[in-house]
């Protein structure tokens, strides 16, 4: 007979997540993944000045704001129909950089590696749960000073963040057309200082140590996690400043694999499912840009506040691996099916957090120092924009409505909605969902292996929900016209 097993929260990720696997014969044969907090940005959104949309949609997360600003100035740029100068294109993404190196070492060191790595007895190296920990007691130990000193090297990361960007998490600088923050010779120095020891620490200590897991555990955890085997990027770190509507003048292009096929993004494939979330039915399978968040927490059936992105009705993974296996980025192409798995998430993260670091030392010298960093604009009084981006956790959108000068509607489709949301309305799991099925659980009281799956994915319930409830009571929010 089948038991249930409830990891209810799952801890070392952001915000609150809920797993629920049956277990049959020692597998997982069914798992639910539920968004158990309601927040609602988007709907705070509604009747605001547009300008203000890079940095109220900021708030939805602290661990990669830059990225909901980025999407939402990208949307502005769409409807005002303005450029950045090449200093503002550059600038944005060298803060959104200083965030991957940032987010990507928290998340091995702080969020995942204590599911594979033994620290001391104390606070914050337990709770955890019993298990395989098969890294050796040398490498391990190192491990254990790794963390500590990633502590640190986030810190600088977000220092390096906030030369451009004035304060971290949360920057100022933020504008439609660029970035408000001007180059300077001493700037671009202080940067590059900083991005030497970075660069240092991820190819010297960061990949070093997933190699070293990779290695323990390869027996297995290259197995494991598959997912559901479709990708999808929309592209990151934008290198030209001429029109490219395909995505692919970027750093990191857009793309899919689908099926078992690479081919392009057309985003008006792209809708929403809500059979089994917490919104009303009657806002189904809407394209994002027309899009509704009307909640409905008594609804029968559902049991997340996430809802189900689909590509062509299908589930699509994002985040690193998406990334670097649509890229056909040659150490994880050569992983081949071993790919979809936990460590091969794991492995694509360190590998683009370094390809990453390095290209930013090319940004850097490209920037102009007393050049213009925006552009002026005119807000017109209606208009619509779409703001595409890949965060590091993966392909972010972001959708505005403007009408009569103010924010009509907006939508943000998140990374962890399309990795963590539910079943769609046709049943098809989501991607942690199908992930998690097939996966061993040895014990049922310490399911270790159904956390290492959920955390390569690097889920933030944070983003993934972006709607707030105060009592039970949602209010709509006050108007402004300007
Ligand atoms: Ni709150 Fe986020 C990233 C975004 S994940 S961390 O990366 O967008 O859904
Ligand atoms: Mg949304």
């Amino acid at each position: 007979m089948a038991q249930r097993v409830i990891v209810d929260p799952v801890t070392r990720i952001e915000g609150h997540l809920k797993i629920e696997v049956e277990v049959e014969n020692g597998k997982v044969i069914d798992a639910k993944s539920s968004g158990t907090l309601f927040r609602g940005i988007e709907l705070i959104l509604r009747g605001r000045d547009p300008r203000d949309a890079p940095h109220i949609v900021q708030r939805i997360c602290g661990v990669c704001p830059i990225t909901h600003g980025m999407a939402s100035m990208f949307c502005l740029d769409d409807v005002f129909g303005v450029k950045p100068p090449p200093n503002g294109r550059i600038v944005r993404s060298l803060i959104q950089g200083a965030n991957y190196i940032q987010s990507h070492i928290l998340h091995f060191y702080h969020l995942a590696a204590l599911d594979y790595v033994i620290g001391p007895e104390a606070a914050p190296f337990i709770p955890r749960y019993k298990g395989d920990y098969r890294l050796p007691k040398a490498i391990n130990d190192k491990a254990v000073e790794h963390y500590i000193q990633a502590l640190t090297m986030r810190k600088r990361a977000q220092e390096m963040l906030a030369i451009f960007g004035a304060k971290m998490p949360h920057v100022t600088v933020f504008t439609a057309g660029g970035v408000t923050e001007r180059v300077t010779a001493e700037k671009i120095d202080q940067f590059k200082a900083y991005l030497k020891e970075l660069t240092s620490f991820v190819d010297n200590v960061y990949v070093p140590d997933v190699l070293a897991v990779a290695n323990a555990y390869a027996d297995d955890w290259f197995k494991i996690g598959t997912g559901c085997k479709n990708m999808l990027v929309y592209g990151v770190f934008r290198l030209s400043d001429e029109d490219d509507p395909a995505g692919q003048k970027q750093f990191f292009k857009r793309g899919r694999y689908t099926k078992g096929q690479f081919a392009p993004v057309d985003i008006s494939k792209i809708t929403e499912d809500v059979k089994y979330s917490w919104f009303e039915d009657e806002n189904t399978g809407l394209y994002p840009g027309e899009g509704a968040t009307v909640p409905s927490p008594r609804k029968k059936e559902a049991y997340t506040w996430l809802k189900a992105p689909r590509y062509e009705g299908l589930p699509h993974e994002v985040g690193p691996l998406a990334r670097m296996w649509v890229n056909k980025q040659k150490d994880v192409a050569a992983l081949g099916e071993k790919a979809f798995s936990v460590l091969g998430r794991h492995f694509a993260r360190a590998l683009e957090t370094s390809m990453v670091a390095h290209a930013m030392f090319s940004w850097l010298d490209q920037l102009v120092p007393g050049e213009p960093t925006f552009a002026p604009f005119d807000i017109p009084g209606e208009g619509s924009g779409v703001g595409l981006n890949d965060a590091p956790r993966g392909a972010l959108g972001h959708w505005i409505t403007i009408k009569d000068h103010v924010i009509a509607n907006y939508q943000a489709v998140v990374p962890t909605t399309w990795n963590g949301g539910p079943r769609d309305d046709k049943g098809q799991r989501g991607p942690i969902e199908e992930a998690l099925v097939g996966a061993p659980v040895k014990d049922a009281d310490n399911p270790i292996e159904l956390v290492r799956i959920v955390r390569a994915f690097d889920p933030c319930l944070a983003c993934a929900v972006h709607v707030l409830e105060v009592k039970g009571v949602y209010k709509e929010p006050k108007r402004f016209i300007i």
